[in-house]
């Protein structure tokens, strides 16, 4: 059989008319982002942010993409001059291909390149989508024994974090009284600006406290809340792509065509304008960060636990199962909506609904192990908190103390199974029960939650386990049936707290 050619710039005139393309020169657009953590999600959201704004004829905003680690992402796409499909599977497919990359450095093979992109005066913003894991977090704050950070804080000649490579592109930014710059976090995570601040500020501290006080000055850090359901690409879709392009594209990424970007404003420095083509920036992002990790993370990150446990691989499917979907329906708007700040004018009820109907699209199937990996990272963003505040308020709970028993009996699950992925996967692996310690509390610690009020609460944890119990010795929609949660025609949820 022929091979297909390969996309390519020199491809792009003979690719089908449905498709839209770059419109731009590309020789005459310079990157003034470096993006670091260059997987599905950045190609889905940022990068197609700054692909709409060169199409208007910017010609500041390309991309050079840092991948920390692993060379694949690199090596599929400088293949095909960076160029890669963007699918919109909704109602609706459509096809888009972006050319907004420029090249994609591997930071383990070429340190000092990445350092220099960050120090080039050409860049005026950073960005990040590195996932919580990326943090280097322990009990939700920054951990500088955590290994990555702590080689970074003794050396920055190969540096191990992005708080490493930043602060060392920091020192030649100020050496050269370089231009201001802007450090975007792009991921799931609440207040990363800060995080990014913090983590950076440490390390300058200990290598060079005049470049601490140049960054002061002349470097923002900000956060953002993104938006955009973009699950891994399957073989299938590159199958689907190479048959509807007629070019081969080795690394296409599907996403729904919902797509949201807030972004905390007062940048320092030039500031692409985003707002032209969807953006929104605001003065205060937290209650956009906590309308999304509450409402729609904390959603998909409750039904990911009770798929799995229903033996379903994918999110609609879960959603299908009338049980399952009413105790996700309930647990957000009963629960976790009253402890959850939105932004002035927004309808929590309707954000739920929204995201709900957004988690059925059966045209982007999601793996429940996908949305269900680093689940030990995630739950501290997305419904600890609101658990906490339920009970600091002495408001309902008992939904929030059955995803934890779902959650526990998930990663109890599949780690048997081999299927666990997650930064403490050892230490779940090895977990053996003991008689008089709580199963739950024990899987909260693994997971750093100590700080938490719900860690600490008896009655709730108590109430977690006998849930866990359930689960375990009916299965998931038994128990739901059982504990009368997840019907519709009650309301039980009554407070743990005495
Ligand atoms: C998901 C998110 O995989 C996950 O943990 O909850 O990636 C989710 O799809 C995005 O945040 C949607 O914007």
């Amino acid at each position: 059989m022929r091979r297909m050619p390969s996309l390519s710039w020199d491809s792009l005139p003979s690719l089908p008319a449905f498709v839209e393309k770059p419109s731009y020169d590309r020789d005459a657009v310079s990157a003034g982002i470096v993006h670091f953590g260059v997987g599905n999600f950045h190609r889905a959201h940022q990068a197609a942010y700054c692909e709409a704004l060169l199409n208007r004829g910017e010609t500041d905003w390309g991309i050079i993409g840092v991948s920390m680690r692993s060379p694949h992402v690199r090596d599929k796409l400088a293949a095909q001059d960076y160029l890669y499909s963007l699918l919109s599977l909704g109602e609706k497919t459509e096809f888009r291909v972006i050319g907004a990359l420029q090249r994609v450095l591997v930071a383990d093979e070429s340190p000092r390149a990445v350092i220099d992109a960050v120090a080039s005066s050409a860049t005026a913003l950073v960005t990040c989508t590195i996932t919580e894991k990326g943090y280097c977090l322990n009990r939700g704050e920054l951990d500088s024994e955590h290994p990555d950070l702590a080689h970074d804080l003794r050396s920055l000649d190969h540096p191990h974090s992005l708080y490493g490579y930043l602060a060392a592109a920091l020192i030649s930014r100020a050496a050269q009284a370089g231009e201001p710059l802007t450090v975007l976090s792009c991921d799931n995570l609440s207040s990363g600006g800060n995080k990014l601040r913090e983590g950076v500020s440490r390390i300058l501290l200990s290598h060079s406290p005049s470049a601490l006080e140049w960054a002061e000055e002349h470097v923002a850090f900000r956060s953002s809340m993104v938006d955009r359901v973009t699950p891994a690409t399957t073989g299938e879709l590159m199958a689907r792509v190479g048959h509807a392009l007629g070019c081969e594209d080795a690394a296409p990424v599907a996403a729904e065509p919902f797509t949201q970007w807030v972004i905390e404003d007062d940048f320092a420095g030039r500031r692409p304008p985003l707002d032209a083509v969807g953006a929104l920036f605001v003065p205060d992002i937290a209650p956009y960060e906590h309308a999304k990790l509450r409402l729609l993370n904390a959603g998909h990150s409750i039904l990911a636990a009770l798929g799995y446990l229903a033996g379903d691989r994918y999110i609609h499917e879960a959603l299908a199962r009338p049980a399952l979907a009413a105790f996700a329906l309930q647990t957000l708007e009963q629960e976790i909506l009253p402890v959850t700040l939105v932004p002035k004018g927004a309808d929590g009820r309707a954000a739920i609904a929204t995201a709900l109907a957004r988690f059925r699209n059966a045209q982007l199937p999601y793996a429940v192990l996908q949305v269900g990996s680093d689940s030990s990272q995630k739950i501290l963003q997305r419904w600890l908190p609101a658990t906490d505040e339920a009970l600091a308020q002495n408001k309902p709970t008992a939904h929030l103390a059955f995803a934890l028993g779902a959650w526990v009996a998930m990663i109890r699950a599949a780690a048997k199974a081999g299927e666990l992925v997650d930064p403490q996967r050892e230490r779940f692996c090895a977990f053996e029960p003991q008689r008089g310690v709580s199963i739950s509390r024990a899987h909260l610690d693994i997971a750093g939650a100590q700080a938490s009020l719900c860690f600490n609460n008896s009655d709730f944890i108590a109430t977690a386990d006998a849930y866990y119990k359930t689960i375990t010795d009916l299965g998931i929609e038994r128990a739901l049936q059982a504990e009368t949660l997840g019907r519709n025609d009650t309301l039980a949820c009554e407070s743990t707290q005495q």
